[in-house]
């Protein structure tokens, strides 16, 4: 006899998922324990919408879909934000919630609305478990999360059902995500010549490439045809950031783009791989003109967003996609003038680290700190954008942060989530302080859950980024500033270490030390207010 819940239980650990996330309510008590019983361990959080996070942390280092739990009502009100960003960010999120049963829904409204209504725009599905269909609902909703663009998916279970036996119709079958290469043709044939042509080619690659596990497809195609590579923010990494083709990601900062949009002007194929441009801002829209300039794109599914236009779209297998394109095709000299290596020398003197101390300095005594695999999260705001740009990958996957929706409170429950998932990696998120106290709750999940992570703010006891643009738009300071929080004695407060800095050098030991440690540290950086003037 299996239940409802268990036939879910069991196919999401089927598809490799460990982790769950949430907060209980009496609506989902059924389904938390068929988790716990198939193997995926049930962590409570403070907040539904950290647990969304912790979860997509989990995916970002295991490549398994995350799962975050809540119950009817408040639950699922909580959990809209971490649930656009997945669908923004286009993470494989399962969304799991309790529901009443259809006949009490008729006649009964406490903690009652329509899940389905508020959830279906900022999802890929919202499903209803009906009975009798378990299995191929689960089917359906593991399929839809995964395959294209990831996105979330929502099933809601109506209370009764959860425990209810289903007949027994065999293990659950996963979906098979291979995706198709680019058949030959005429248009590939095109795309061909575009490329055996290119004495200006450049790549922008993005966060597709990753979902799909093309990195090395991207950054051989890079280097044996010398084609210089942007990523987004998420991307970064694709192309080892030291490499001399690599110009950093891109995507939020206007004095990047002055750097890099030169070179999109001047270049003669445009190959975009796995580039999604809802991370991108307004500078990106349109600039160029898939009629004059050369453009092929590689993308895991059609664009329909308006952003920029191809000369040609091949959807599928991004790999095999750039494989086909380029065989057999001699590379010929590239960018004569040498524009690439001017722009990148440039992008390095715009974003020097090289201050005595402020927002860079932390970024960088913390790069030199972290290994290569370590992984990096990131919160939003001006800390971010600077970041993304001071902040070398040398492998993909290592800064997470959420470049689609661009929330706050993501940085802490997403290091909380690829900790778990991957214990011996060191872990550090970088926030701003008001993104830190937008989830001061989670730092007691994470004592709970006895993980080293280290938590660098930058206590600069403001909106940085929206005083920076309230300023520059000539309005008077309002609703940006606030009061100093002392941030260690808050991580001591609840079972952490904290350390105040004001210096590299106890920056440094702060951090070399939280990494060794087997609770949470938080490492409070005072920056100066207005740190970030001319600076991106
Ligand atoms: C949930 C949410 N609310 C508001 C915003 C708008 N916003 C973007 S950055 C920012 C300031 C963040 O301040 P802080 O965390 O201190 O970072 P700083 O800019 O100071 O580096 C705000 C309010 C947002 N992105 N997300
Ligand atoms: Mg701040």
């Amino acid at each position: 006899m299996t239940t409802a819940a268990e036939i879910l239980a069991r196919g999401f650990y089927a598809a490799g998922c460990r982790h769950a996330f949430g907060i209980p309510g009496g609506e989902v008590l059924t389904v938390m324990h068929a988790l716990a019983d198939a193997g995926i361990e049930f962590h409570l959080t403070r907040h539904e919408n950290a647990a969304g996070f912790m979860a997509e942390g989990v995916y970002h280092v295991t490549g398994a879909p995350g799962i975050l739990v809540a119950t009817l009502g408040p639950g699922v009100a909580n959990a809209v934000n971490v649930v656009a960003n997945a669908h923004q960010d286009r993470v494989p999120l399962i969304f799991l919630t309790g529901c009443v049963d259809a006949a009490d829904a008729a006649g009964y409204t406490h903690q009652v609305f329509d899940h389905g209504a508020v959830l279906g725009p900022v999802t890929k599905a919202s499903l209803t478990v009906t009975d009798g269909a378990v299995e191929s609902q689960l089917e359906q909703a593991l399929t839809i999360a995964t395959e294209g663009r990831p996105g979330p998916v929502h099933i809601d279970i109506p209370i009764g059902l959860a425990g209810k036996a289903q007949a027994a119709t065999g293990p659950a079958r996963l979906p098979d995500t291979s995706v198709a290469a680019p058949a030959a043709g005429p248009d590939l044939a095109r795309a061909r010549d575009m490329l055996a042509h290119a004495r200006r080619p450049l790549l922008i690659a993005g966060l597709e490439v990753l979902a799909q596990g093309a990195e090395a497809a991207v950054a051989d195609l890079a280097r044996d045809f010398a084609m210089p590579v942007i990523t987004t923010y998420k991307a970064k990494g694709i192309l080892p950031e030291n490499d001399a083709l690599a110009l950093g990601g891109a995507g939020l900062s206007p004095m990047a783009d002055t750097h890099l949009m030169p070179l999109v002007e001047a270049s003669d194929l445009i190959l975009l791989a796995g580039y999604d441009p809802i991370k991108m801002r307004h500078g990106w829209r349109q600039r160029w003109d898939p009629d004059e300039t050369a453009v092929v794109e590689f993308t895991a599914a059609p664009t329909t967003h308006g952003m920029h236009g191809a000369s040609l779209t091949f959807v599928g297998d991004i790999g095999a996609g750039l494989a086909t394109l380029r065989d057999g095709i001699e590379p010929a000299e590239s960018w004569s003038n040498g524009a690439p290596a001017a722009a990148r020398q440039a992008l390095s003197a715009a974003f020097a680290a090289d201050e005595a101390w402020g927002p860079a300095a932390i970024v960088d005594e913390v790069r030199r700190v972290l290994p290569a695999d370590g992984i990096a999260t990131v919160d939003s705001g001006a800390h971010r954008i600077l970041l993304s740009q001071v902040w070398r990958c040398s492998v993909p996957h290592t800064l997470l942060q959420s470049s689609g929706l661009c929330t706050m409170g993501c940085a802490l429950p997403l290091a909380i989530g690829a900790k778990l998932a991957a214990p011996e990696r060191p872990v550090v998120a970088f926030t701003g302080d008001a993104g830190l106290e937008m989830v001061l709750g989670e730092l007691a999940t994470l004592r709970d859950l006895r993980l080293g992570v280290v938590i660098v703010v930058f206590v600069d006891a403001s909106l940085a980024l929206i005083e920076l643009k309230q300023r520059k738009s000539g309005l008077r300071n309002l609703g940006v500033d606030f009061g100093a929080t002392d941030f260690a004695a808050v991580a001591r407060a609840l079972g952490g270490h904290g350390v105040a800095v004001s210096s590299r050098e106890a920056l440094r030991a702060a951090v070399a030390e939280g990494l060794a440690a087997d609770t949470f540290t938080i490492v409070a950086a005072s920056i100066d207010r207005q740190a970030y003037d001319g600076r991106f």
